[in-house]
């Protein structure tokens, strides 16, 4: 035999005898099952109680951001606070997202926001409140921390935080409307002519003179707040700060003009366009990237729960939302909150609204009918009418009186000895808001895995919808983490429950380590499955050991020769 054939054959049966039992093994069949990687944990609690810096006061701007920063540093795993605009002002618009972090599945979405208005200041107390009431139970009621480990609670304390500088520390309680300037008088001078407290008695005072008039009888001379002429015009208040209501500025009902008005004195001035203002605008920009099947929108102010209405009044959802407004009655204290609307109106004693239908312009109508959000609530969380007592009388001659109402501040906020305990009073409608939520539940659980030119790996799915009302609104989907789809499943209904065996193809890449899937769809988040692939283990049977020995035979007898 030439030596260059003699070195080919060794190395050939040098291969041989080393390789030929992995070259011929085979891949178990069928019974190897992937498994499922745990569920991400809840985070470990690490503080003692939750409180907040200035809990019996109201928070300007500054301390609304100190609470937040706070609440960051006691839970940095619960709650990020995030910039998602600017107020015209320059002020960051802010919303703090609660969730456990450590799961980053995306998960379903609720949203409340407040203070739209900035009187209605109390409106973020109790924002503040609902996150301190979360992170104090988390961890610590099993129902709470379920709903943290579930859900995305996104919090927007103030919509309208260049107001706070106003109504919280110079006392302007009139303020309903944006701080953007504009020139009211068009002198060429911008808000140059404000309410003030001329007497010093603390309050800025809604003051109506009248006289009365031998034919006309009661006859107004003027209505306005207290003030001084500042710019010597000879006007008083002429151009105060106040320019949108941003509560009337959403892209909705536009032109139909049910509600608003396009008078810039008005206090539900509705601004030049919709969402022209750089609050709504922001708000827009945020909301369009998630999917809220629920949300709050608090208010003060009125005694009413506003749910939306078509063009003649009727409740768009009047099934779901007389089912809702039920429950508002039941865990609400009846004399504070009543809600609007039938079989509730007579419930009202003392005080009656007109309803309006389809309101143009609101944040509630925005959401349900270009957000297809199922229930935002325009929650109105306060209000006393004992402050329209709140009321003195000046004859200021034979025939004029002067009329001051004093109850500017109390209509629209509690004293804040009581901010505490309206929070006690509504904090129900909080854990409500997250209880109805749709919260998806799936557990897979895999029977069998198969390796041949991909993975086909089957599955025992059982999946269905928590909430009393609310279903997933879109069919379930299994996708790749890269969105491919894999299957889809019906839409579910509220408490639906299906269970499936599910037969997945994954390609050729999932055979590498562990691979995630996802279930769920953009209302109900998805959640993530991390599959842990049993790598094939290989056997050697008789026949490849018999093979493998002739070869190492002829290797040492190919050696010998040679010698
Ligand atoms: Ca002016
Ligand atoms: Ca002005
Ligand atoms: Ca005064
Ligand atoms: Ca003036
Ligand atoms: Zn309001």
């Amino acid at each position: 035999m030439p030596a260059n054939t003699q070195i080919m054959t060794l190395t050939f049966l040098l291969i041989l005898t080393s390789f030929s039992p992995m070259i011929q093994a085979i891949p178990l069949p069928g019974e190897v099952p992937a498994c499922i990687a745990e569920d991400p944990p809840s985070v470990v609690r690490t503080w003692d109680e939750v409180t907040l810096m200035y809990p019996d006061q109201f928070h300007d701007y500054e301390m609304v951001q100190q609470e937040l920063a706070q609440f960051e540093a006691i839970a940095p795993h619960l709650v990020s606070i995030e910039t998602f605009g600017k107020s015209t002002q320059g002020l960051d618009l802010n919303y703090v997202l609660i969730t456990n972090e450590v799961d980053t599945s995306n998960k379903p979405e609720t949203l409340v926001v407040a203070h739209h208005h900035g009187r209605e200041q109390v409106t973020i107390e109790m924002t503040l409140r609902f996150i301190q009431h979360l992170l104090s139970m988390y961890g610590v009621d099993e129902t709470i921390t379920s709903y943290v480990d579930n859900i995305e609670i996104y919090i927007i304390p103030t919509l309208n935080p260049d107001t706070l500088e106003y109504v919280v520390n110079q006392g302007h309680h009139w303020l309903r409307k944006n701080i953007n300037p504009y020139d009211e008088d068009m002198d060429g001078l911008v808000d140059e002519d404000s309410p003030e407290d001329v007497d010093g008695d603390g309050i800025i005072s809604q003051e109506v003179l009248y006289h009365i008039d031998p034919v006309f009888g009661v006859v107004t001379d003027y209505i306005r707040w207290e003030g001084i002429d500042n710019d010597g015009d000879g006007q008083i208040n002429e151009d105060p700060v106040g320019h949108v209501d941003l509560n009337r500025n959403y892209d909705v009902f536009w032109e139909e003009m049910t509600a608003g008005s396009d008078d810039v004195y008005d206090e539900t001035y509705r601004g030049e366009e919709p969402f022209s203002e750089n609050e709504t605008d922001a708000f827009r920009r945020f909301a369009l990237n998630h999917k809220f099947t629920t949300a709050y929108s608090l208010h003060t102010g009125v005694n009413a729960t506003y749910l939306s209405e078509d063009s003649v009044g009727r409740y768009v959802e009047p099934v779901l939302y007389n089912k809702i407004l039920e429950d508002f009655n039941e865990m609400l204290p009846r004399s504070f909150n009543r809600p609007i609307g039938p079989p509730y109106m007579e419930v009202s004693e003392n005080f009656s609204l007109t309803r309006e239908s389809a309101e143009s312009g609101l944040w509630r109508e925005w959401m349900y009918h270009e957000r297809d959000t199922i229930l935002p609530v325009t929650f109105e969380i306060y209000n006393n009418l004992t402050s329209n007592d709140m009321e003195e009388f000046i004859e200021i001659n034979a025939t004029h009186t002067l009329y001051r109402w004093n109850g500017i501040y109390e209509y629209f906020n509690p004293d804040k000895e009581f901010i505490q305990p309206l929070w006690e009073n509504i904090a129900p409608a909080f854990d409500y808001l997250l209880n109805v939520t749709p919260k998806l539940h799936a557990s897979l659980t895999p029977t069998s895995q198969e390796i041949g030119d991909g993975m086909s790996i089957t599955l025992e799915m059982n999946v269905g919808i928590e909430s009393p009302y609310f279903g997933s609104q879109e069919g379930i989907e299994i996708v790749t983490e890269n969105r491919t789809l894999l299957r889809w499943f019906l839409p579910l209904v509220s408490g639906q429950n299906i269970e499936n065996t599910v037969r997945l193809d994954l390609p050729t890449s999932y055979l590498d380590g562990d691979v995630s899937i996802l279930l769920g769809n953009n209302w109900t988040g998805y959640q993530r499955f991390t599959i842990r692939v049993q790598q094939a283990q290989f056997i050697i049977t008789p026949e490849m050991l018999i093979i493998s020995g002739i070869a190492l035979i002829a290797l040492v007898a190919v050696i010998a020769r040679r010698r």
